[in-house]
């Protein structure tokens, strides 16, 4: 009983320890075991159990969901694996920089790499996706109780650290698990949820370096890339009036909607970058932020730029440049960054070359819509605009890999009602996005949430869908169904006809319509606009709810190549030329 009540003592400590830093939810999946850590969670209050059967669903969940509150999320999961499953979150989060505190259970150390069952080696099962890795004592070990308090204090303090993320715990359990249900002590633990940590604000940064360059430019460039939680819009947006720069803002920097100044934020850029006009566009400075951008169109540019000076500002540890294009890395909090900067360049206005930009850029952005709005058959980017004129700000709108965030860089405009938009673009998979979206819609107060996904990236986590059903939450799938991978049309291999379809075009010959059933999710299939709209008003009372748009993956290639064509052809008219 020794071992049990240990088990029991020590699972109740590291749940209310979690508790006190500031952990709210908790995703667990059934399994033996994790039995200890299950019922010290089942029988308390401050940390929200959310129960999950698949763990690679409850991963992405417990992402969707920490990315939403800004508070790292537990996973807790069984022995073998179960623990596997949890990866391809686990390595999304890193890159996203995500908060997770990822418990799992194992056997203990002597039943370890002797054939136990259910026992895989889950040491350092992460490797290097996670910012730590613990193999925990015995509950039974001296001061155990303690121990864990710690190491659950600790694994909170370090995902959200600096460069938040997720941190590994694995949790040996041995045998008897639990007390008989008569001899199991009532629960008497007081779990207080205490503030969470502040980031630190950084030192006054080191920018003389380069000061020369920033004020002898004449020809700069601000690019917002993605950033969880969504960049320092104002504060960017003060630096490039300082600087008077455009800013080429990605939709999931969150620079793109809000109510921050967007007179120089730019929309469009993946478009008219595609023309070979743009070769005449020289930026002397170019000062960086976020994550790459999503637009291989802006990447292509940004990496034409050789005898530019380049400026990364990131957090320290950080380095999100594959092209090896930095000329100078400024680390700290990008906010204090874009303020120091500031206060070292004078005051420009009326340069040319901005006004040039964003001209362009609202010309090439008017072609865009107007393109997308004259397409008689179904037009998968049209899906954002109408969006983007339907829903209410502060919206969430999370758009799956593959061709549904490429529409949303295209067609969701810059807007003073700000959107939440978001992507996993970390590792850009196609797994887990229908997770995400479920976990986003569990965070409270989130407002609508909206999916947009492709449908082989909706089958691969149909799983996820049982969450939503089973915890009754909130959401709108569009699934746009193009019966197979629609952005390999894009790709050389789609001029190889003979082996394309079957091994890239994979249409999975699905009808999804079982899947609401499957779901209970209401479901309309829209081949209109109006219909379409229809279905997203309805959506709005709540519940599960796909709404199906079919589309023809090689018209839609044909479709989007025509938008950028009509707005590459209005976007180089000479300065001075009227914008709409
Ligand atoms: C886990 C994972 N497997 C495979 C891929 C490669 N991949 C990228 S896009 C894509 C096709 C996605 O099809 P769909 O979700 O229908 O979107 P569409 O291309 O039609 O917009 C695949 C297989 C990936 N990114 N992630
Ligand atoms: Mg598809």
């Amino acid at each position: 009983m020794e071992t049990a009540e240990a088990n029991t003592r020590v699972s109740r400590a590291f749940v209310a320890a979690l508790a006190r830093a500031g952990v709210t939810d908790a995703c667990v999946s059934p399994g033996s075991r994790s039995t200890p850590l299950t019922l010290a969670l089942a029988e308390q209050r401050t940390i929200r159990p959310w129960l999950h059967l698949d763990e690679r669903s409850a991963a992405f969940f417990a992402l969707g969901l920490a990315r939403a509150t800004g508070r790292p999320v537990a996973l807790v999961c069984t022995s073998g694996t179960a623990a596997a499953n949890y990866l391809p979150a686990v390595a999304e989060a890193n890159l996203s920089r995500i908060p997770l505190i990822v418990c799992t259970t194992d056997r203990p150390p002597h039943l370890r790499d002797v054939g136990a069952a259910q026992t895989i080696d889950q040491v350092g099962l992460y490797g290097t996706h996670v910012k730590q890795s613990h193999d925990l004592p015995l509950p039974t070990a001296e001061g155990a109780v303690a121990r864990f308090e710690a190491f659950a204090a600790r694994a909170v303090a370090a995902a959200i650290d600096g460069i938040a993320g997720p941190v590994h715990l694995n949790l040996p359990f041995d045998e008897p698990l639990l007390l008989p249900p008569g001899l199991h002590p009532a629960s008497n633990v007081d779990l207080v949820a205490a503030a969470m940590p502040q980031r630190a604000p950084l030192a006054p940064l080191a920018v003389d370096g380069l000061v020369p360059p920033l004020r002898r430019c004449e020809r700069p460039l601000i690019v917002a890339g993605p950033e969880t939680g969504g960049l320092p819009a104002a504060a960017i947006a003060r630096l490039a009036e300082a600087l008077d720069a455009p800013v080429l803002a990605d939709p999931l920097s969150g620079m793109r909607t809000g109510p921050h100044s967007r007179e120089r934020v730019i929309d469009s850029y993946d478009a008219f970058l595609r023309d070979p006009a743009a070769a005449a566009l020289r930026p002397d400075v170019i000062v960086r932020f976020g994550a790459v951008p999503t637009s291989k169109a802006l990447n292509q540019f940004l990496a034409r730029q050789g005898s530019a000076t380049h400026i990364l500002c990131d957090l320290p540890g950080s380095w999100r440049d594959p092209d090896a294009l930095t000329t100078h890395f400024l680390s700290g909090d990008p906010a204090l960054v874009c303020e120091s900067l500031r206060g070292e360049i004078p005051a420009t206005s009326g340069r040319p070359w901005t006004r040039d930009w964003v001209a362009t850029g609202r010309r090439a952005s008017a072609a865009m819509r107007e393109a997308a709005a004259s397409f008689a058959e179904p037009f998968e980017g049209r899906v954002f605009a109408e969006l983007q004129e339907a829903l209410a700000a502060g919206a969430t709108i999370v758009a799956g890999n593959s061709m549904p965030v490429r529409d949303m860089d295209s067609f969701v405009t810059s807007d003073s009602r700000w959107l939440n938009l978001v992507a996993n673009r970390g590792a850009n998979g196609i797994d887990g996005v229908v997770s995400s979206a479920v976990g986003a819609a569990a965070a409270a107060g989130s407002g609508r949430v909206v999916l947009v996904i492709g449908d082989l990236s909706f089958f691969h986590d149909m799983n996820g869908l049982w969450a939503a059903k089973r915890h009754a939450l909130d959401l709108t799938i569009v699934l746009v169904n193009n019966e197979g991978g629609g952005i390999f049309h894009y790709l050389p291999q789609s001029a190889h006809q003979a082996v394309f379809e079957e091994w890239w075009g994979t249409p999975s010959g699905l009808d999804f319509r079982h899947t609401a059933d499957l779901y209970g999710a209401r479901y309309t299939r829209a081949t209109e606009w109006p219909a379409f709209r229809q279905a997203l008003a309805d959506g709005s009372a709540g519940g599960l709810q796909i709404i199906e748009v079919p589309t023809d993956r090689a018209r839609n290639a044909a479709m989007h190549r025509e938008a950028w064509g009509a707005a590459c052809r209005v976007a180089w008219q000479p300065a001075g030329a009227a914008v709409p």
